[in-house]
């Protein structure tokens, strides 16, 4: 028998899990998820972020994190009733583009972590700047177009890295530190994702970066896996020397620290390299081939599968990042998600089941009502002014609202996902709004598909146990293949599923119309929409 930790440390949270392995039969034996904002008032946080003056920043605290993953060590040593000498290794996922800043005595401070005193204390010392810029930043627009300049015009970006520059990758981030903070900038001897920054603590050294997180930057050649040179230059001087080792998903970087091992009872288990939440979600809901895709309706909603063939996203909005399995796999982000409807339910004062009955109790396309869900700024479409946009539908009515505010969220999924490829038939949902049956009617209407919830929340980390053990075994001369890996576990339950249903499927395909034209109007591409709505209208009714 042997046990795999996966962790998974989000906007919000940080989650574990223990994977008990005893031949091919798996199953979860502990988990424990730890919330930043209720546990960890003293960072000051709100659903994990730093608040901030300017709406379009967004960060969080690093020794934040490094306080969460002590504390779940620290129940995992005293609470689990499995035994712990069996944990043979350990991999994390983290929410993406991330970034923290290490000065040039991090790498001692990391050797000689004294299991005596507490894991934030001592990473304080190690941070250039002491804040991370997060995934939910949009503050680099600027940053963006001289990188994409340099690099000769967005499609070479994209060409390249497999994205167009974006605002909360960490390519932007970098140069407008560097740009606008030189004192710090020059202070930082290495430049960590989140990911590798906790694989870092785990291991006690500068912990190398999988080829899926960096594809997250605007910063690695998708196509030689390698820090592109050209791209480094793009950004900010001095760049290469700051920068982790790049190594494949499946690479062990070290062992657990003695900080871990002496102060948490754990045994030297192997670290195996982080990667980024989505693509450790991939595997988390067991896609492993192209016939699949996954919807995780999170903090951000995000669709991603796993690519067929070499294609980028011509809009812009689309990313190719490099999946666990090494292909390439492609993923949509919308950052208004869970926190969207949250705003929607809370404003008609609804519980979550309320907000159920809200879907269940009005009609599939709103009668032609359209709601553009940017209450922050998004990421896809690109909006910086946050505020929602409505279309014909009146901000008191409620249960409409909840309505438009799902529909809205799934007609702007369809449409920006179209790039990568033919529809899949089947859509495994994950995320905690995976639960909600009304929402995943929705989902099934709008993309045709066969919706099939992954029971578990955590499919980050249960990602990261499940490549802990891939990596292990590969260790031992024993590589099993992806198929074998997600066998019996990442799997959808056999028999749940929610399927479109043929009028909505109908309504939906008009509504598509709607709201591409209700998009280009309020992004100032297109013509008031108010006619076509109006014909739109009657045509659903009828
Ligand atoms: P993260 O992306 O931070 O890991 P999760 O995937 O855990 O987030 O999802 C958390 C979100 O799930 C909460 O913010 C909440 O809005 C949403 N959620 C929880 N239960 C329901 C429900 N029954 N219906 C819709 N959304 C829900
Ligand atoms: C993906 C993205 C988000 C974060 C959330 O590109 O920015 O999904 O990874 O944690």
């Amino acid at each position: 028998m042997a046990f795999y930790l996966g962790l998974d440390s989000s906007t919000q949270s940080l989650t574990g899990l223990v994977l008990e392995v005893s031949g091919n039969a798996k199953r979860v034996v502990f988990r424990r998820s730890i919330e930043f904002d209720a546990e960890f008032p003293q960072y000051g946080t709100r659903t994990g972020v730093l608040p901030h003056d300017d709406p379009l920043v967004a960060a969080s605290s690093p020794i934040l994190w490094a306080e969460a993953l002590d504390r779940f060590m620290q129940i995992l040593g005293s609470e689990s009733d499995f035994a712990l000498t069996g944990l043979r290794a350990v991999s994390g996922a983290a929410q993406q583009h991330g970034s923290v800043y290490l000065n040039a005595g991090a790498a001692a401070r990391l050797r000689e972590l004294d299991p005596g005193r507490p894991l934030s204390v001592q990473v304080g010392p190690m941070l250039s700047r002491p804040d991370a810029p997060i995934w939910m930043d949009a503050s680099t627009t600027a940053e963006c177009a001289a990188i994409t300049e340099a690099l000769g015009g967005a499609a070479a970006v994209r060409e390249l890295t497999g994205s167009s520059a974006c605002e909360r990758f960490t390519g932007p981030q970098i140069r407008k530190m560097h740009d606008r903070e030189p004192a710090a900038y020059r202070a930082t001897d290495r430049i960590h994702l989140v990911s590798s920054f906790l694989a870092s603590l785990l291991t006690g050294r500068h912990a190398a970066l999988d080829h899926g997180d960096a594809s997250g930057m605007n910063l690695m050649d998708l196509g030689s896996r390698r820090w592109s040179e050209k791209a480094l230059r793009a950004t900010a001087p001095g760049l290469a020397r700051r920068l982790p080792e790049l190594v494949a998903p499946w690479s062990i970087v070290g062992r657990l620290a003695p900080y871990w091992t002496e102060r948490h009872g754990l045994p030297p288990a192997k670290v195996v390299a982080w990667t980024g939440d989505n693509p450790s979600t991939a595997i988390g809901v067991g896609l492993v081939d192209a016939a699949t895709v996954a919807v995780s309706l999170g903090t951000s909603d995000t669709v991603f599968g796993l690519l067929s063939g070499a294609r980028t996203d011509p809009s812009g909005a689309g990313h190719v990042f490099v999946a666990p399995t090494g292909e390439p796999m492609a993923l949509v982000c919308f950052r208004n998600g869970s926190l969207a409807r949250e705003r929607v339910r809370d404003a008609c004062g609804l519980d979550w089941e309320g907000f159920s009955r809200a879907l269940a109790e009005t009609p599939a396309g709103n009668g032609g009502r359209v709601m553009l869900p940017w209450f922050e700024p998004e990421i896809t479409p690109p909006v910086l002014a946050p505020g929602a946009r409505r279309y014909g539908l009146d901000e008191r009515d409620g249960r409409a609202n909840v309505r438009a505010v799902v529909e809205g969220q799934m007609l702007a999924a369809a449409r920006h996902t179209a790039w990568m490829g033919p529809r899949a038939g089947t859509i495994h949902a994950t995320g905690g709004a995976a639960r909600n049956r009304e929402i995943l009617q929705v989902v099934a209407d709008v993309f045709e598909a066969e919706v099939r919830p992954v029971a578990a929340a955590d499919a980050a980390a249960l990602g990261a146990a499940l490549r802990a053990w891939h990596a292990d075994l590969l260790d031992e001369g024993e590589g099993i293949g992806w198929e074998e890996v997600v066998a019996g576990i990442a799997r959808p339950a056999p028999g749940d599923v929610v399927r479109p249903i043929a009028a909505h499927v109908e309504i939906y395909r008009t509504m598509a119309r709607a709201y591409a034209a209700c998009e280009s109007h309020a992004l100032g591409e297109g013509p008031d929409p108010t006619p076509l709505l109006e014909a739109i209208r009657s045509e659903i009714a009828s």
